[in-house]
């Protein structure tokens, strides 16, 4: 009878033993038994986190297992460090002092220590000939914040492209910059621009001969300053008519110092000629001569006015000797009557 108590309480241990493992086991004692306090699942925008965890019971080994790469045996709390730019993924692993293996749920995380690449599509490094230009930007990254600086001015807050408007002729230069979303600041490289939204100025406008002295065998050079301080000049050009006529271009040759020349050719007697100068600079700003209220033209006259001028002296000349000539006969005359 004793034997069959003690066999039955035997009995009754063992499934006590097994009851307890079960359950051990059945409450998920791999996952219920150790947690992890950081990381948690978030992005880090520094290479190094802390790794800290929680374990409920006695244990006589730990380590973890970050990326699911082996085991690393640790005493405690640590830190994760040189963590690279992207997703990770961390479980802790323990062993009880029974010999028993735990483990943790797996924590992932994201490691993020990168600014936003940003590059500035619009502008372009050249000059525009309007007062607007598009502001056009790629930013490499999901970001919370963008903005840009206009010559080095403010940061204005910006949420996709825009156009830069209101630009004044001359330099100008723009960066892009954007935060993402753990804070870090990136910033494009600084684009500079130009504007010139102003023709070319023409100045000093001289022919020679002058317009009152061209002869049918002259030909009449035209010397004119043009001048662009912001894109430079392309080109100028002086269109030429006769008697209204159509118009004749001539391309005006860059000299020294600014100044353009062209040559419009001998006419005959009596063409009248009228000529108008015009400049474009080197992003499409014209101007000519007539707009700026300055008109030119010439007639073509005889030579006769020299001649007609050695005529009349040579003419005045012989009066005159013959008027003193008659002057003295005169006076001869007159003495040789009066003798007595
Ligand atoms: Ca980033
Ligand atoms: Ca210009």
């Amino acid at each position: 009878m004793k034997a069959k108590i003690n066999f039955l309480i035997f009995i009754a241990l063992l499934l006590a033993i097994c009851i307890g493992t079960a359950s051990m086991y059945a409450e998920g004692s791999l996952v219920l038994k150790i947690e992890i306090l950081s990381p948690i699942e978030t992005t880090y925008s520094t290479d190094s986190v802390p790794l800290s965890f929680i374990v409920f019971e006695p244990i006589c080994w730990i380590g973890y297992s970050l990326d699911d790469q082996m085991n690393v045996t640790i005493t405690g709390n640590t830190t994760l460090t040189d963590l690279s730019d992207g997703m990770h993924s961390i479980v802790v692993y323990a062993n009880d002092t029974a010999g028993n293996m735990m483990s943790s749920d797996t924590v992932h995380f994201t490691i993020d220590t990168t600014s936003p690449t940003i590059a500035i599509i619009s502008p372009e490094n050249k000059t525009y000939a309007v007062t607007g230009v598009p502001l056009d930007f790629n930013v490499a990254e999901p970001v919370s914040w963008i903005g840009y600086s206009l010559n080095a001015q403010a940061n204005v807050t910006v949420t996709e492209n825009v156009t830069l408007s209101g630009l004044v002729d001359g330099g100008h230069h723009v960066a892009v910059y954007a935060n993402d979303t753990v804070g870090n600041m990136g910033s494009s490289a600084i684009v500079y621009f130009s504007v010139d939204t102003t023709p070319p100025d023409i100045t000093n406008v001289v022919q020679a001969p002058p317009a009152s002295n061209v002869l049918p065998t002259d030909e009449v050079r035209v010397n004119a300053t043009v001048v662009d301080n912001l894109s430079g000049v392309k080109y100028v050009t002086l269109n030429y008519t006769t008697d209204n006529g159509a118009w004749i271009p001539v391309e005006m040759a860059s000299l020294a110092g600014n100044v353009w020349e062209a040559t419009i050719p001998r006419f005959p007697l009596g063409t009248n000629v009228t000529y108008v100068i015009i400049a474009e600079d080197n992003v499409g700003n014209a101007i000519d001569t007539d707009t700026l209220g300055y008109t030119y033209k010439y007639p073509v006259i005889p030579e006769f006015p020299s001649i007609a001028t050695v005529l009349l002296f040579m003419v005045m000349t012989l009066l005159s000797i013959m008027f003193y000539k008659c002057k003295r006969l005169r006076t001869s005359t007159r003495l040789f009557s009066n003798k007595p």
